[in-house]
């Protein structure tokens, strides 16, 4: 006797109880509008269809022997399981009743998980550090900030913040999902501002399904893939690491700056300098609440934006904004410009990746560059907005 048919002969012969424990499947489920619906079997198949009923006809959503079932909008979804086992296909029809929720969502920002900023001018001021914070007490004056919308800083390239909602935020197809705000803005002169010039300071943007529906973000992350994905100066792949200044190094100060060679990098480009200290921002720029002495990020490099309009003097930089697919990148008014979809997903090689959703999101300081008086050039974000709720 084969003992892989055996749950499915024990289904024909017994109980719809017996069902359910061979399977591993409910006859029905109630699931939460925006909320992920764990669906696996116990049995061991030759090859597993999950396929959903649509008004367009049969849709294939998995090929796994799980699925995640995720769904915006309330109402009856129609699956069956397709079992291939030895030759022959055994189905398992169930409907799933997407309903409201009980606790009403928020649209915004509801929880931080990280906040991991790299050195810079606005770092230990916003959220501002005091004497004894811990990552923990960083995290969550970011979280404070995000939730009212108050503005943080991610500090120098590579530097983010990884944040989520009470709820998945789903992809909807040939939709945006979610609305990042900044504080980009474009020139009052009408030469720059027309070709979208002024403060822009492009963060990469990252998405990431609790698929081990444990609500912690230790889940693949997938860039969002934007504008700049494919520009021959991008880099992927790129490393930065920041050390702390020592106590004893040399002060250089030049015309605007304190501390020319303030907080060495090195890159995995080979390259090495230093983040300079201006006049305009005195605090310590290397978070004061990490304790190792170098800080090391990893992730996409794009292409400088910024340019210097003042002839070569160095005294007046215009950071352009990139097309589109970044965070602080336009001004929050084009809300089009600022708004993100998870179906730009990709791997680490550049692969489209089709998520159902995504319950995690980071943003991270995408270029590396100092213009001038204006200093790094630093993402800053404040709260992000969930496209498939309602406003209040
Ligand atoms: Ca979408
Ligand atoms: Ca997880
Ligand atoms: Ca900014």
């Amino acid at each position: 006797m084969n003992y892989k048919l055996l749950p499915i002969l024990l289904l024909c012969a017994c109980s719809r109880e017996v069902e359910q424990v061979s399977l591993g499947l409910n006859d029905y489920y109630y699931v939460q509008r925006m909320q992920k619906l764990w669906l696996q079997t116990a049995v061991q198949a030759d090859a597993y269809r999950w396929v959903m009923d649509t008004p367009q006809g049969d849709s294939l959503v998995s090929t796994a022997d799980r699925h995640i079932f995720l769904a915006a909008d309330e109402g009856e979804y129609h699956l069956r399981l397709e079992l291939d086992i030895d030759g022959h296909t055994t189905t398992h029809r169930f409907p799933v009743i997407v309903i409201h929720e009980q606790v009403e969502y928020s649209p915004y920002t509801a929880h931080v998980y990280e906040y991991r900023p790299a050195p810079g001018q606005y770092v230990n001021t916003m959220p501002p550090y005091e004497p004894g914070d811990n990552a923990e007490d960083m995290r969550r004056k970011a979280e404070e900030d995000l939730t009212r919308d108050a503005m943080i800083t991610l500090g120098g390239y590579g530097g983010y913040v990884t944040f989520g909602f009470d709820h998945t935020v789903v992809n909807r197809p040939d939709s945006m999902d979610f609305h990042l705000k900044g504080n980009a803005f474009y020139s009052d002169l009408p030469e720059y501002a027309d070709l979208h010039g002024g403060s822009a300071e492009p963060g990469i943007v990252m998405v990431s399904l609790d698929a081990n529906m444990n609500r912690l973000p230790d889940d693949p992350w997938y860039e969002l893939a934007g504008s700049e994905y494919q520009h021959p100066h991008t880099l992927h792949h790129y490393s930065m690491t920041y050390r702390r200044p020592a106590p004893d190094h040399e002060v250089v100060k030049r015309s605007g700056y304190s501390d020319y060679n303030y907080i060495p990098w090195r890159d995995s480009e080979g390259q090495e300098g230093y983040m300079h200290k201006n006049t305009a921002h005195t605090q310590d720029y290397y978070p004061l609440w990490v304790a190792e002495d170098s800080l090391c990020f990893t992730g996409t490099r794009l292409p400088p934006n910024g340019r210097d309009e003042s002839g070569g003097r160095g005294t007046y930089y215009v950071l352009y904004a990139l097309p589109w697919g970044y965070a602080d990148n336009h001004p929050n008014r084009y809300a089009q410009l600022n708004s993100f979809d998870i179906a730009w997903a990709v791997d680490d090689s550049g692969r489209p990746v089709q998520l159902p959703g995504a319950d995690f999101i980071r943003v991270y300081t995408g270029v590396h560059q100092h213009c001038g008086q204006l200093g790094e050039t630093s993402t800053e974000v404040l709260r992000a907005t969930d496209l498939h709720l309602a406003q209040p």
